[in-house]
């Protein structure tokens, strides 16, 4: 069968009036620097990458080296093509204008340059999240940060690359959510599903249960009854993974079904949850309702959520639709 390209797609979604040629641009600029990254991810001991760079970022993390070059790849990827404003990143406090040397364009785009980085050195799959939207109406030169907080209905576009025993990049526009392989013999991302489709129902989660002691009543209950299994309320078993690298376990799910949680625990109440709204659940909550599932707080739609911080936290269930809408009918009815 003919392969078709991300630029042959980008293209043909474009006659078909899905995105633009500004739009279709970023997305390959973007996909391009995923490409360095992941060559730089895979040299391993070999690139001199690994390890800590010795920095903090604003999340105040300590930041691999690689969170560091994959934030650099991406802003200067990104710099010259006259199709974005700014940038805004985990691993950066304030957004990045588009430097003066070059013209401004119409979108925004947000990035965990290296989600999962914690498990780069121990060689399991990391990723890269991305989400774009379009800048206000009349905005000014600079984009200032309140720009960026929308709301993630209004993106136009998200994706991730999850640099695993193969480089997948998952994008959509919108309509759908589509699945391109990199040919990395001739460095090109190759269309292998189109319309990705998330089973309704599942029979495995992802959570980290370490947390267990400090969840709310609801989740307690929720995972309770998943763990009491065919004797229990849920009247069948089921099965867990939890890769600690979100991109790897988001794309489990949307290859062959489950549930991921990160709910709101006592021990990060204050910060709102683990997992950043605007360029961690809003991309992928994104990704997941186009391939017809669900992405929630537990008590409401993560892409409804009207952001008030660039690096704002938010706790997240999202995956099969009937498993999402079960544990938010658990944070419904249980009092907490
Ligand atoms: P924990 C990685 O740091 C991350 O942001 C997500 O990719 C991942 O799902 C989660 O945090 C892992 O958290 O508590 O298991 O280390």
């Amino acid at each position: 069968m003919k392969s078709i390209t991300l630029t042959q797609f980008l293209t043909e979604e474009r006659r078909a009036g899905h995105g633009n040629t500004d739009l279709n641009q970023l997305l390959e600029v973007v996909a391009r620097a995923c490409k360095r990254i992941g060559v730089a991810t895979g040299k391993g001991a070999l690139g001199g990458v690994l390890g800590e760079a010795g920095s903090e970022n604003i999340q105040g993390e300590a930041q691999k080296k690689m969170d560091v070059l994959s934030n650099e790849i991406l802003l200067d990827a990104n710099a010259w093509g006259g199709h974005l404003a700014a940038c805004a990143s985990e691993e950066m406090e304030d957004p990045q204008q588009i430097p003066d040397a070059y013209p401004k364009g119409g979108y925004l785009l947000l990035f965990d340059p290296l989600d999962g980085s914690s498990n780069i050195d121990v060689n399991v799959s990391v990723g890269t999240i991305f989400s774009v939207l379009k800048r206000p109406e009349n905005s000014g030169d600079d984009a200032a940060t309140s720009e960026f907080l929308q709301a993630g209905r209004e993106q136009v576009a998200a994706g991730y690359v999850v640099y695993g025993p193969s480089t997948v990049l998952v994008l959509t526009i919108g309509h759908g959510s589509h699945v391109f392989t990199l040919d990395r013999e001739v460095g090109s991302f190759i269309l292998t599903q189109r319309d990705a489709k998330i089973p309704q129902e599942t029979s495995e989660f992802a959570v980290n249960m370490s947390n267990q002691r400090h969840w709310e009543p609801p989740m307690q209950r929720y995972v309770g009854d998943l763990l009491a299994g065919e004797q229990g309320p849920r009247g069948r078993d089921f099965n867990m993974r939890w890769v600690a690298s979100m991109v790897a376990d988001v794309h489990r799910i949307l290859t062959r079904g489950g549930i991921f949680s990160y709910p709101i625990d006592a021990s990060i109440r204050e910060q709102g949850g683990k997992l950043r709204l605007m360029y961690e659940a809003n991309p992928m909550a994104f990704i997941v309702e186009q391939a017809g599932g669900a992405a929630s707080t537990g008590r409401g739609r993560i892409m409804d959520i009207q952001p008030d911080a660039l690096h704002q936290r938010v706790p997240v269930f999202l995956g099969s639709r009937e498993e999402v809408e079960t544990a938010e009918r658990y944070h419904r009815e249980t009092p907490h």
